[in-house]
Order: structure tokens, then C-alpha cells, then sequence
């Protein structure tokens, strides 16, 4: 298959994650579900989900919550096509969440510049072929089948390493089907096909896909694992809002494992949370503006490094990574391919481990 990939030094991506800003255009979504229905509600939720420093908003008009039953693609389009034509209209970069290869194409032709696609291309055969067209990025989730049978497909024999094993099955696929290697970005898909024990392994190890080379995006928020953890002495799961500030050390912890993004319903408390992070690490960037908002420096160019490459909407220079090390020469492999030729690169230094 493809190429391999290679190690890269940290922060890989810029100063920051991008954030995602979750905007469930749906009656139904686990969190929002109902709350942003309409187009106008959405889009004046989408213009705040900027305002608060979200990089890009998510637009998505199917719920994925487990046991959800599908909408039919003309209901889905309906949905995110105006959000997402009047968010684009106002400038505000927006991403499609669809598995359906004919609502992202809509999406794209009203503006979106990312397909972030919960199935990882396994939903609909046509995805690849529109997102390469487009050239636009495509967000290969890691998914096991659709939200109505997904909680019985949580089996593995050791998740971490299935999850990366399955997701390096999607990328080969998507690539025979003709998507470019550089616009991948990864996610391993928290709560999809996963219970609580499985979400937690998988960012325990989320160096196993940083460590793939990709782009890896993680969407943790406000998500069931996170209220059940949080529950009360009786048992009883603390509501979606109540999870803010527990998705936010995730959205930490997952910056300082060197992920491209983090998908938040909240876009702030992560954002602070980066900018509190790179103050702790002396970064000139990272300040707090004069209504205490934090101001964590945006994340890496829109250009791409190696060619020059600039300018909207095909802005795929955020994902491309650093150029190899000539220390660490890429070696063709299968699906397996396992990256640090001479071992774990140190993640605060970008040396090599040994
Ligand atoms: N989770 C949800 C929806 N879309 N997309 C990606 N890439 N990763 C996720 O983890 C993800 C997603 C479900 O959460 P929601 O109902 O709050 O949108």
C-alpha cells in the first residue's frame, strides 16, 4: 500500500489543536439534539461557536448517538446545506459530518472544506471519489457499522491495537478508491462500537495512531463515558453539560499526544485550556486578551510546506506533515506500517527514544 509515514516532532500541527465546533443540526443528537433545528437557530449557533474560537464548524444533520435510526439523504441535505451556505457566507470554515458521499457533496458545493465522515468510507462507495475530486480534507472515523447495531459490535481483543489496525484498513481503502494519502486525518472514533473501559484504553494508547503520522482528530465531548465517570454517589451519570471541563483535559491531553484537532461542543474551555498549556511552556503566542478570553496562537499555516500551496478552500497545508527526517528514511510496508524506524521519537523534544 501507501508509503510510510514519519515520525514527527512535537507539536506536530502548529501551537495548537484545531477545534472543531459541533454544530448537530438534528432533533436528535445525544448532547444538542433539538436544540439548533432550525436553520436560523443553527446558524446563529454556528456564528458563536466562532465567536468562541472554534477553527471550524461541524456541521452534521444525522445523529449518530447509539441505537439512532438513519434520516433518508434529501432530510440530511436539507439540513446542513443552508447552515452551512449562510455559515460559509459570513466566513466562517465549516465541515460536513455525513457518511453519504451525495450530502458531502453539497455540502462541498455550499461551501464546506472538510468531510468529516463518522464512517471512515465504509457507509457509501461514492465518498472517495467526491472528496478527491474536491480535494478537499477527509476525516476517515474509525466505525465497525451503523449507530442502531453499533453497541454490539464493542468486541476486541485489544482495542487500541484494533482500532489502529482496522483504521489502517480504512486508509488503504480509501486510497485505492483514490483519496490522496496527504488528505487524511484519522479518529478512532470514541463511544462508536466502544464502551466506557474501551474509550478510556484507547486514549490511554493514543500514541499508537499519533504515531501513524497522520493527522489524528479525537471527539471525546460531552460523550456517555465522560458522565459516567463523573456520576454521582448513587450511580446517577452527570448530564452532557456537566462534562465540559472533563472534555477539556482530554482536548489537553490529546494536544500534548500531538493530535492534529478535538471536535468540542464547547469550543473555550479547550481553547483555555491549550492557552494555559503553552503559557506553562513560556510561548510568547499564548495571552489572554483584555475580557479574559484566552488567545492560545492559532493553529499551523495554511500553507502547505512543501510546495507553497495557499489559499481556500483546498487549504490541505495544515495537514501535510514536516518533511521526513533524512535520519529516518520512510520504508515501504503493508497496512502495517508502523512508522519509527530507530524507535518512539520523545514527544517534548522530537528525538528519538531508542
Ligand atoms: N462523534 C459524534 C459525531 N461525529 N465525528 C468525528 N469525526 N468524531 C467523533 O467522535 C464524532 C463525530 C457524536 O457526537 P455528537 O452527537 O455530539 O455530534
Amino acid at each position: 500500500m501507501s508509503h510510510v509515514t514519519s515520525p514527527r516532532s512535537f507539536p506536530a500541527f502548529g501551537p495548537r489543536p484545531w477545534v472543531l465546533g459541533v454544530l448537530n443540526v438534528t432533533p436528535d443528537s445525544f448532547s444538542d439534539g433539538g436544540l439548533w433545528a432550525d436553520t436560523d437557530a443553527a446558524v446563529a449557533h454556528g456564528l458563536q461557536l466562532a465567536a468562541d474560537g472554534a477553527d471550524i464548524v461541524d456541521v452534521g444533520g444525522e445523529s449518530t448517538r447509539p441505537g439512532a435510526h438513519r434520516v433518508d439523504a434529501a432530510t440530511e441535505r436539507d439540513r446542513v446545506v443552508p447552515v452551512i451556505a449562510d455559515l460559509t457566507h459570513r466566513g466562517v470554515r465549516c465541515s460536513v459530518d455525513t457518511t453519504r458521499a451525495e450530502v458531502a457533496e453539497a455540502a462541498l458545493a455550499a461551501g464546506a472544506v472538510i468531510v468529516n465522515d463518522v464512517s471512515g468510507g465504509k457507509a457509501d462507495p461514492g465518498m472517495a471519489a467526491v472528496v478527491a475530486d474536491a480535494r478537499v480534507p477527509w476525516i476517515l472515523m474509525h466505525w465497525r457499522g451503523p449507530s442502531d447495531i453499533m453497541n454490539s459490535l464493542a468486541r476486541y481483543q485489544d482495542v487500541a491495537t484494533d482500532v489502529r489496525t482496522e483504521l489502517l484498513e480504512q486508509i488503504d481503502a480509501a486510497m485505492a478508491a483514490g483519496a490522496d494519502e496527504r488528505s487524511l486525518i484519522i479518529d478512532p472514533g470514541l463511544g462508536f462500537a466502544k464502551d466506557a473501559e474501551h474509550n478510556w484504553e484507547v486514549l490511554a494508547q493514543l500514541a499508537l495512531l499519533v504515531d501513524l503520522g497522520l493527522p489524528v482528530l479525537i471527539g471525546a465531548s460531552r460523550k456517555r463515558f465522560l458522565g459516567t465517570l463523573l456520576a454521582d454517589a448513587d450511580g446517577t451519570p452527570r448530564p452532557p453539560a456537566g462534562r465540559e471541563t472533563a472534555t477539556a483535559a482530554i482536548s489537553l491531553l490529546a494536544a500534548q499526544h500531538g493530535v492534529w484537532g478535538v471536535r468540542v461542543h464547547e469550543p473555550r474551555p479547550s481553547l483555555d485550556a491549550f492557552a494555559t498549556w503553552r503559557a506553562c511552556q513560556r510561548d510568547p503566542h499564548s495571552t489572554v486578551d483584555d475580557r479574559g478570553h484566552s488567545r492560545a496562537a492559532p493553529p499551523g499555516p495554511l500553507v502547505d510546506p512543501d510546495d507553497g500551496h495557499v489559499g481556500p478552500p483546498y487549504d490541505l497545508g495544515h495537514l501535510r506533515r514536516p518533511p521526513a527526517s533524512p535520519a529516518v528514511p520512510a520504508q515501504p510496508v503493508g497496512s502495517e506500517r508502523r512508522i519509527a524506524a530507530s524507535g518512539p521519537v520523545h514527544r517534548a523534544t522530537g528525538r528519538s527514544g531508542g
